[in-house]
């Protein structure tokens, strides 16, 4: 997956493009990352990329041809053919896992656009952008921390990034449903011991265990996911007996 960012603040993405996961998927070449400055595309001596908006009011606007320059410069042409451009906004379809799995499965190539001030001009929409993504319903200062959100979770999408296959597979046994509880050493603290089934090396019952604390996980902390028809068929049996009785008690 080639992803392209435009931003004015290029400088945010390095630590993050060479740490972790996404650092290592980035130097295998599975995910190849490259931000463009919007200054580079500006014409006039000031480099500037915003103004006061029409009709007055606080604030400052980006200018559109700066942003309509920069975006056909690095995605011509029409989709398939050009990168798919997106532009982070709290105006945006909220990303979940649905969506993250979507864009990663119909798109290699992206440009990510990242605004800044109190906005951008809205030809930028209507003239380059495909799509617009908010990653949740909060004000930031700018699109860089929705990018970085994107990129990490559309990385784990990419076949080859997220290492160990066993835990993927794991994963996706319990697709849609939050994580069971995690315990390391010490096997106490402060009276609070590790559940048993854990130490007993019976790695069926463990296995069985972590399916039940997965539904239990959901049911207490984010019932709202147990109302969906593709999640629910998802379960296994023993994840259907444990909702029977979550239900039912
Ligand atoms: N922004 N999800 C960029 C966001 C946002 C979000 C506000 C985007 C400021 C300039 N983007 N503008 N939430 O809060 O994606």
């Amino acid at each position: 997956m080639r992803i392209q960012v435009l931003t004015i603040f290029p400088e945010l993405f390095e630590p993050f493009l060479r740490t972790s996961l996404v650092g290592r998927a980035v130097e295998q070449g599975l995910l190849a990352v490259e931000v463009h400055d919007l200054r580079e595309y500006t014409e006039d001596r000031h480099r500037s990329v915003d103004d006061e908006p029409y009709g007055g009011g606080g604030g400052m606007v980006m200018n559109a041809p700066v942003w309509i320059r920069a975006v056909r410069s690095l995605a011509a042409g029409e989709p398939p053919a050009r990168p798919w451009r997106i532009l982070l906004s709290p105006q945006g379809r909220r990303l979940d896992d649905a969506a993250v799995r979507q864009i990663a499965t119909e798109h290699d190539e992206l440009v990510l656009l990242c605004g800044r001030y109190e906005g951008i001009d809205e030809r930028v929409r209507e003239l380059v952008v495909d799509e617009e993504v908010s990653i949740g319903d909060y004000v930031l200062s700018g699109g860089e921390l929705p990018a970085m959100v994107l990129i990490e979770a559309l990385s784990r999408q990419v076949p080859g990034v997220v290492g160990l296959p066993k835990s993927v597979r794991e994963d996706s046994f319990r697709s849609g449903l939050l994580d069971h509880p995690h315990y390391t050493r010490p096997a106490e603290i402060e009276g609070h011991a590790v559940p048993d089934v854990l130490l007993s090396g019976d790695h069926a019952a463990i296995e069985r265990w972590r399916e039940r604390q997965a539904v239990r996980a959901t049911w207490e902390k984010r019932p709202d996911l147990l109302d969906d028809p593709e999640r629910l068929a998802a379960l296994t049996e023993e994840q259907r007996r444990e909702l029977e009785r979550l239900r039912r008690p």
